[in-house]
C-alpha cells in the first residue's frame, strides 16, 4: 500500500514537473557518492579547480545529501533547458554565452522547486524539502546521471538522449521514500572527440573532467585576476561563458531543446553593437545585465572580458 503511494505520488510529481514547464524529472534515492568523491578530491588535489577553492570546502556534504538536508531520501532532479534560437546581431560584439542569455537562471529554477514542494505538501503536508539550483555543495551533474536523465559527456556536462545538453539541473530534497528511476549506466558518447578536439584551450581531459584552468568559462566567470596572455587570442570573441563543446556535440546538432522565455536573449542586448559593448557604462551594465547570470561578475569584471574578448578577435 505504502509503495503504491510512493508510484503516485512520484507520476504527481512528473506531472506538475512538466505542468511547470521544466523539460526533464526524475527521482533518484539518496546515497553517498563516494566514487565521484574521490574523482572531486583528485581533481582538486591536481589544481583543477582553479581559483574555485569551495568546491574543496566540506567534501562529505558534497557527496551526502543527508549532511544538507537530514533526513533525505530522494532528490527530484529537473531539467530546463536554456537554448535560444535568437542570438546577438553583430557578429563583431562580443560572445555572450548561452546561458548566459536571459533571468538569472538560479531564480527562476528555485522558484519553479518551491512551488512544486508546495505541491508535494497539498499530498504530504508534512514533508521536509529544500530546492537548489547550482546554490549548495550538490554534484547536481552526478545527481541527474542517478536520477535517470543522462550521462555526463567527455566536456563533463550532463547530456540527455533526447534534448542534447543545453539545459540546466535544479534539485529539491525530500525527507519522503518515492519510487525511483533507473541511474543512467550508458555512456553514448562512444569514440566520439569532437568536443576535446574542439576545445579553443584544450581544457578538457580524457577522464570526463576539464581543467579549470584552461576553460574559458572559469576565466571569464569565476577568475578575479587577469585573463592570462596566452589565452587571450584563443577566447574567439567570447566575453562570458563559452559554448564551444556543447556546440560541437553532435548530440545538440540539430539542438533539440526548446526556448523558454526567461532565457531568450534580452532585445537591446542582443543588438549590441562592438563600440557599445566597449563603451558599456556601469548604469547600463546595471539595468542591462540586473537579475540575469552576468551579475556573477562586477562591472570592472565584464570590462576586463570585453576588452580581452574585442583583442581576441584580431588574431
Ligand atoms: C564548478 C562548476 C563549474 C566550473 C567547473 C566546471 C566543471 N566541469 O566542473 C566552471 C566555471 C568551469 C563551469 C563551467 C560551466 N558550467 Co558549471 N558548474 C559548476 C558546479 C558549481 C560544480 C561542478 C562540479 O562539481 N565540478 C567538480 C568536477 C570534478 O566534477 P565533474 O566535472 O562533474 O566530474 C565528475 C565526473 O567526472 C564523474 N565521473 C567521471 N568518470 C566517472 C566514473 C565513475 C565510475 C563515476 C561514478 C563518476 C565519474 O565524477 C566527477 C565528480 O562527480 C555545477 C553546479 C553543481 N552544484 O553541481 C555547475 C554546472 C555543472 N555548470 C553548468 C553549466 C551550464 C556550465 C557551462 C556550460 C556554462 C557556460 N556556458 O560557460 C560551463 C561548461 C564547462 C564544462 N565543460 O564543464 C550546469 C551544467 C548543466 C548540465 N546539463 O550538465 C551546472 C550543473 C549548473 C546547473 N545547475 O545547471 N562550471
Amino acid at each position: 500500500m505504502q509503495q503504491a503511494g510512493n508510484k503516485r505520488l512520484s507520476v504527481l510529481i512528473k506531472q506538475k514537473a512538466a505542468e511547470l514547464d521544466f523539460d526533464l524529472c526524475g527521482i533518484a534515492k539518496t546515497k553517498v557518492l563516494s566514487e565521484n568523491g574521490r574523482i572531486l578530491e583528485k581533481w582538486c588535489e591536481a589544481g583543477m579547480n582553479a581559483g574555485m577553492s569551495w568546491l574543496q570546502r566540506n567534501p562529505e556534504r558534497r557527496i551526502n545529501p543527508g549532511l544538507l538536508m537530514a533526513g533525505a531520501k530522494s532528490v527530484v532532479v529537473t531539467g530546463l533547458c536554456y537554448y535560444s534560437e535568437i542570438k546577438q546581431k553583430d557578429p563583431g560584439a562580443p560572445l555572450l554565452s548561452r546561458y548566459a542569455y536571459g533571468l538569472n537562471y538560479h531564480d527562476v529554477i528555485t522558484s519553479k522547486l518551491e512551488k512544486l514542494l508546495d505541491f508535494i505538501r497539498i499530498h504530504e503536508p508534512d514533508c521536509e524539502g529544500k530546492a537548489f539550483c547550482d546554490s549548495a555543495p550538490l554534484l547536481e551533474k552526478a545527481w541527474g546521471r542517478q536520477a535517470g536523465l543522462g550521462w555526463q559527456g567527455r566536456h563533463s556536462i550532463l547530456i540527455n538522449n533526447k534534448i542534447g545538453s543545453f539545459f540546466f539541473i535544479g534539485s529539491l530534497l525530500l525527507d519522503l521514500e518515492l519510487d525511483y528511476d533507473t541511474p543512467f549506466e550508458q555512456n553514448y558518447c562512444g569514440t566520439c572527440r569532437v568536443c576535446i578536439d574542439s576545445c579553443p584551450t584544450g581544457a578538457i581531459n580524457e577522464n570526463h573532467t576539464i581543467d579549470a584552468r584552461k576553460c574559458i568559462a572559469n576565466l571569464t566567470i569565476e577568475n578575479r585576476g587577469p585573463i592570462p596572455e596566452d589565452i587571450i587570442p584563443k577566447l574567439g570573441g567570447r566575453v562570458y561563458g563559452c559554448d564551444t563543446c556543447q556546440e560541437v556535440c553532435p548530440w545538440n546538432n540539430p539542438p533539440k531543446c526548446r526556448s523558454h522565455p526567461e532565457f531568450t536573449i534580452n532585445k537591446e542586448v542582443a543588438d549590441m553593437r562592438r563600440e557599445e559593448w566597449l563603451s558599456l557604462s556601469q548604469e547600463r551594465y546595471i539595468r542591462l545585465f540586473r537579475n540575469t547570470s552576468v551579475e556573477r561578475v562586477k562591472y570592472s569584471d565584464l570590462m576586463r572580458n570585453i576588452d580581452a574578448a574585442i583583442s581576441s578577435m584580431d588574431y
